[in-house]
């Protein structure tokens, strides 16, 4: 035993998830682009899937809303828990009353924006909500003695300002945000659970990943709304920060497939999942403006809101592990992901315009109300 990996036999815990079916799977953040597509992807494998959903005075779960069923409905493979990663005690308990083989922990305040005006609340989430979900596993396991997958939603911002390029799982963290801290101490902590209790946990340090079902706020999305919008008359202009940040952008569709392999593993471990390009904020605005026949110049403009306190210049990841081990490969392309996005804007855009028409209000937009948006 060379104190990575302890053999779960030792703590008495027995994975019988290989031969169980249905497989039972837990999913925080469910709600969430990645917690979505990665539903859809158990569901369709046959998992019965449980979600943890946080409480709020509107609806929040239009991304799966095409996946649930009426709780009266008795065969649903989709059930969801109220939750929160703050709760200690409501996670233990759910977890308990779940007993799931795999638990995958997506759910984070996830926008490095934000954490720079909320970094407690970010660690508390991000950082804290990682630990507490590992100790009710650790829990349930030693109580059960039935073994409990966990997969942590790492990501690049670890890296932050990188001693080399591409970055890979051998890589020195350092974080330029609250954010990339609290997800360094996650994953610190996954490892640190893996190689204290024999726990089968992975972490997945993903790149980012983008879809049509991003959260608008996120620049990628925020630029293919745009331009969408734009073209059809709702929208004049998008103000934008950094336009040289460089980004190793890959499909969010195919990067959940990442995640559930790497829990199907003998062995627990740690993998970078990237596509190995990198590309600027500005040629994302070159190719989705271009898709519409527009040239992003005449509509972009620069406001410094949007500039962080401490910057990640440059992302780009080396995935060979993962190719290599998982046999995973992304499969779509950054020109084939940014007019996947476009498209799928224009539509919306192209709806939100007819509702206009008929006299509704259109839908709300970054900088236009509420708190600043980031
Ligand atoms: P996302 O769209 O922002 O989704 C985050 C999810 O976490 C939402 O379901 C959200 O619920 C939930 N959540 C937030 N605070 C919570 C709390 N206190 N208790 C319970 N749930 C809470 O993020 P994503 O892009 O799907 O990313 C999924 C995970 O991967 C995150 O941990 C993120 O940090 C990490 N990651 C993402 C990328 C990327 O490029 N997308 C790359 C690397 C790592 P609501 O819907 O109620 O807000
Ligand atoms: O910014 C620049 C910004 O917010 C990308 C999260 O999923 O990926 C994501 O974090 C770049 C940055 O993503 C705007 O300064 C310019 O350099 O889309 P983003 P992110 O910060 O890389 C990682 C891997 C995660 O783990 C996170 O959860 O774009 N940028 N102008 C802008 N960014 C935003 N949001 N808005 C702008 O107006």
């Amino acid at each position: 035993m060379d104190g990575r990996q302890p053999a779960a036999a030792a703590s008495g815990v027995e994975y019988g998830s290989v031969a169980t079916t249905p497989k039972r799977a837990l999913v925080t953040g469910i709600t969430g682009q990645d917690g979505s597509y990665l539903a859809e992807c158990l569901l369709g494998l046959g998992y019965e899937v449980h979600g943890l959903v946080r409480r709020s005075s509107t609806f929040g779960t239009q991304r799966i809303e095409h996946l649930y069923r009426d709780i009266h409905d008795e065969h649903r493979p989709l059930v969801l828990h109220h939750g929160d990663m703050a709760d200690g005690s409501g996670l233990a308990r759910l977890v308990r009353a779940i007993r799931p083989d795999e638990v995958y922990n997506l759910a984070a305040q996830s926008h490095v924006r934000v954490s720079f005006d909320q970094p407690a609340y970010t660690a508390d989430v991000t950082g804290l909500g990682a630990l507490r979900l590992l100790e009710a596993i650790r829990d349930c396991q030693e109580t059960s003695g039935r073994g409990i997958r966990f997969y942590q939603a790492s990501s690049s911002e670890m890296f932050g300002t990188a001693a080399e390029s591409p970055q890979r799982e051998t890589t020195p963290f350092h974080p330029r945000s609250p954010y990339g801290a609290a997800k360094v101490y996650a994953h610190c902590i996954t490892v640190n659970y893996r190689e204290s209790y024999g726990l089968h946990a992975s972490c997945g340090i993903l790149f980012n990943h983008e879809s049509p079902r991003r959260g608008e706020t996120f620049v990628t999305r925020k630029i293919t709304r745009a331009a969408a919008r734009i073209k059809v008359g709702l929208q004049q202009k998008l103000y934008l920060g950094n336009l040289d940040a460089r980004r190793d952008w890959g499909f969010a569709g195919d990067y959940v497939e990442a995640m559930r392999l790497m829990l199907q593993q003998p062995e627990a471990d740690d993998y970078v999942v990237a596509t190995g390009e990198t590309h600027s904020v500005r040629e994302f605005c070159e190719q989705a403006f271009g898709r519409l026949g527009l040239d992003f110049r005449d509509f972009v403009a620069i406001d410094p809101r949007y500039f962080r306190p401490a910057e990640v210049d440059l992302l780009q990841g080396c995935a060979e592990k993962a190719r290599a081990r998982l046999g995973w490969r992304p499969r779509v392309s950054f020109s084939e992901l940014v007019a996947m996005m476009v498209d799928a804007d224009v539509e919306l855009a192209e709806r939100e315009r007819a509702l206009v028409a008929m006299g509704h209000a259109a839908f709300p937009q970054h900088g236009q109300s509420g708190p600043s948006r980031p």
